[in-house]
């Protein structure tokens, strides 16, 4: 039973970007895309527990996630949260046991992934998400808590693969700026979605920031559009090559941006 569900959440329509993002940072920095696959499916497995805690009652309370309905509309909240906890578990199990990785890039790979759910990351990110009184979210707080809810993760991918490419310092810190730009922009992307697009498009619940402040209530429609052009331009730049498929996947992941 538990092993169905996270089938059902791992195997919806979900665009699979941070593995990708990974194994594509991978190859763009000098290694093997599919050296970074396992630590890419880490990350979908980080990015699947969050959706499924994010979708709960006590949290979203979201009725359709990847096209279907939410993980504890099926199988009830119990099967969610446990679900959502073994995901969790298995990401870091996955990377500890990538036996195509020598063992002080798995132990280097754990502290990034802990990083990005922990304390400074998603989990910090979504409780402020959750409590944090609309005179809280001014520009600068949206900003870092747009960071901690999505920004963490595309970094983790994108240095997470300069590392396993054996990238130096200045491949790591261009991943990282590059990732923290896309980032922002696919957050600002992902808020545009919630109030233009529908159901059926996203296959997920439209309007689900109603009542919340975010960058398109502070902003409109027009800036924010704006601003993602923008901030896609200086990810573009911190890259320094806007001819590579790194690059090419990034663009394509915010169509009519
Ligand atoms: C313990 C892992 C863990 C998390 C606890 C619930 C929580 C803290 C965090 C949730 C944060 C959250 C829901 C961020 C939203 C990020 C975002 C833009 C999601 C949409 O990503 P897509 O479009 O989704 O890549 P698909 O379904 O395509 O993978």
């Amino acid at each position: 039973m538990l092993a169905d569900a996270v089938r059902n959440a791992l195997g919806g329509r979900g665009k699979r970007a941070r593995p990708l993002l990974a194994m594509l940072s991978a190859e763009h920095f000098g290694g093997q895309p599919l050296a970074a696959l396992d630590f890419g499916c880490a990350l979908e497995m980080v990015h699947t527990a969050s959706l499924i805690l994010d979708d709960l009652p006590c949290m979203d309370d979201a009725a359709m996630r990847r096209g279907q309905p939410t993980l504890h509309r099926r199988f009830g909240e119990d099967a969610a949260v446990l679900s959502a906890v073994a995901l969790l578990n298995q990401a870091y199990g996955v990377i500890a046991e990538d036996d195509g990785l020598d063992a002080q890039t798995r132990l280097m790979l754990t502290g990034i992934v802990s990083r990005a759910v922990g304390f400074g990351g998603l989990v910090a990110g979504q409780i402020r998400d959750l409590r944090d009184p609309p005179a809280l979210r001014d520009e600068a707080s949206l900003t870092s808590l747009n960071h901690q809810k999505t920004g963490v993760l595309f970094v983790a991918a994108l240095e997470g693969g300069a590392v396993i490419a054996g990238g130096d310092a200045a491949a790591r810190a261009s991943a990282r700026l590059f990732a923290d730009r896309l980032g922002f922009a696919f957050q600002l992307w992902d808020d545009l979605q919630d109030s233009t697009s529908t159901l059926e498009i996203m296959g997920k619940d439209a309007l689900q920031d109603e009542g919340r402040v975010t960058f398109v209530t502070l902003w409109g429609l027009e800036r924010t559009r704006a601003t993602i052009s923008a901030v896609i331009e200086e990810a573009l730049a911190a890259l320094g090559d806007r001819d590579c498929p790194l690059a090419a996947y990034a663009l394509s992941l915010m169509p009519h941006a």
